[in-house]
């Protein structure tokens, strides 16, 4: 029913992948989602590769279905964690915040697929000449890390440019923010924030009760000066960021403040000074449920919604 190019080319049944949220994404998340006929995947953040081994073997035993691995380019064990993944045999590849470059073709000599995020059309142009599989459109309502442009602008543009299947994310978390991306072009969607508050995510409930309680304009963007823009729930940390944006405070002040930021939110639930890397949807989410349920009220919600207008 839902068959299209991305559950063809991925070997699953709805058209939606879980957003790699670093220290979310566990082997936990990524087997129920890959369980409810999505495909789950492992973010490897900043995690070292034996990290990275154990949850893919993790996930190998919770599901027999395809599942993805997101490689954070900027990580200090990127080249050990690329490699592990080679050896794993991981089915399918997601690349973010930097490009693959020779990995790419590593990959596919070895069956991988390979689908990096793309934060332009020229990079997403260069990914298909190098032989990706599919790109992702990553706007800037996404939570963590983020590029120039939004949802509505981005994916629409790449899919006029690239042959290969778009994947929309940023700013999704309901059946009709996929209708949209489905509208815009794209043949699937990611969700992030959506996915952090469900049953089986082991993100510490502090956070998640802190993206139900979210407004729409609770999410701010820092770092901008720093090259490296992330976005996340405003509260202290995101205080203190904005404090030595001001004054124009080197990167290493940013550094000491957000070093261990992220898992002291996501783990030890620290609202105040952790760093509650969300989307601008957050406002949106409601209901923590079970991947299942969300999968479900997504796709085949934005399928009905598709077909209730074509009436
Ligand atoms: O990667 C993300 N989002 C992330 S990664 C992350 S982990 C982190 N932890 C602490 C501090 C900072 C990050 C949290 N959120 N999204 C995918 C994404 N990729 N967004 C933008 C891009 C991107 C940007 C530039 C992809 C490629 C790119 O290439 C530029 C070039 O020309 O090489």
């Amino acid at each position: 029913m839902h068959r299209n190019q991305i559950t063809e080319l991925l070997k699953i049944e709805y058209p939606i992948l879980q957003g790699g949220m670093a220290w979310v994404s566990d082997a936990d998340l990524a087997g129920a989602v890959s369980n409810a006929g999505g495909l789950g995947i492992i973010a490897a953040g900043n995690a070292p590769a034996e990290w990275v081994k154990s949850e893919v073997e993790k996930a190998k035993k919770i599901t027999e279905k395809p599942f993805g691995l997101n490689i954070m380019m900027m990580s200090p064990f990127k080249d050990e964690v690329c490699k592990i993944a080679t050896e794993l045999e991981v089915p399918v590849i997601i690349t973010g915040a930097g490009s693959p470059g020779n990995y790419l073709e590593i990959w596919k000599k070895r069956n991988i697929k390979v689908i990096p995020v793309c934060p332009s059309t020229s990079f997403a142009l260069r990914m298909e000449r190098y032989g990706a599989d599919a790109v992702i459109c990553e706007g800037n309502e996404a939570g963590g890390h983020i590029g120039q442009l939004t949802t509505m602008s981005l994916v629409p543009q790449v899919v006029d440019e690239v042959n290969i299947p778009v994947i929309a994310a940023g700013g999704i978390a309901d059946k009709r923010g996929a209708a949209a991306a489905f509208m815009l072009g794209a043949s699937g969607v990611q969700v992030g924030t959506r996915f952090l508050v469900s049953k089986e995510c082991n993100a510490h409930q502090n956070f998640k009760n802190k993206i139900i309680s979210s407004k729409d304009i609770h999410t701010v963007v820092s770092g901008i000066n720093t090259g490296h823009p992330v976005r996340s729930i405003k509260n202290s940390l995101t205080n203190k960021f904005k404090k030595l944006e001001r004054k124009g405070a080197p990167m290493d002040e940013f550094d000491s403040i957000g070093r261990g930021a992220l898992r002291n939110a996501v783990v030890d639930g620290d609202i105040k000074n952790g760093s509650l890397m969300a989307g601008q949807i957050s406002g949106l989410i409601k209901k923590e449920l079970t991947c299942s349920e969300i999968i479900d009220e997504i796709i085949n919600g934005a399928y009905s919604l598709i077909e209730s207008f074509n009436k």
